[in-house]
């Protein structure tokens, strides 16, 4: 199994698997999430939309995850996942490691081998770096070491300063 960190673009990862850092709404945002929608076309929003007509009538929760086409995408899937966002007052760590850990059970699944994940919650939710690397790290180390299809993971960092901040996460 490898884990590995580029500096880029998640909407241009050749990789089985994509995960979106989504919100409760699974209907779209910034960052991330609307980079996502708009490379990957209105497939995936489709494909939200009978989410939330279905099974997700209230939304995706926090920590939970689920898949989607990625429509344009190079990726053959997106799994969306919603992040915490950062509080100064309540440890939500747990949350933001089961976003890693059923993102890739998502992924397992659906038999992926390679799976992308964003910084989820660095941006828009304000949580600091470091924190998120770890616990990201973390928790993809362990649901790796168990029953998985995936082999790789890659953390793509939008700039250097995150790229350099999980990359000094790993020994
Ligand atoms: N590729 C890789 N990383 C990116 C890209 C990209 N194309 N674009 C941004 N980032 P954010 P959140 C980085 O805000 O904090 C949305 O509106 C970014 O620099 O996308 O989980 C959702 O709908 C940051 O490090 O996600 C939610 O409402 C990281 O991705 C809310 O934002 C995450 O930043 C979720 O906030």
């Amino acid at each position: 199994m490898t884990i590995e960190f580029v500096e880029g673009d998640i909407t241009a990862q050749q990789v089985d698997v994509i995960v979106n850092a989504a919100n409760t709404s699974l209907l779209g945002g910034g960052g991330v999430d609307g980079a996502i929608h708009r490379r990957g076309g209105p497939e995936i929003l489709a494909e939200c939309r009978k989410l939330r007509a279905g099974h997700y009538g209230r939304g995706l929760k926090v920590g939970q995850a689920v898949a989607t086409t990625a429509g344009r995408l190079p990726a053959r899937w997106v799994v969306h996942t919603v992040g915490p966002v950062w509080s100064d007052t309540e440890d939500r760590s747990a949350l933001l490691a089961d976003c890693h850990r059923n993102s890739l059970r998502v992924a397992a699944s659906l038999g992926a081998v390679s799976v992308a994940f964003p910084a989820i919650s660095t941006g828009i939710y304000r949580w600091p770096l470091e924190s998120a690397a770890r616990i990201a790290l973390a928790a993809v180390e362990e649901e790796l070491a168990g029953d998985t299809s995936v082999q790789l993971v890659r953390f793509v960092l939008y700039d250097q300063l995150a790229y350099d901040t999980f990359r000094s996460q790993l020994p």
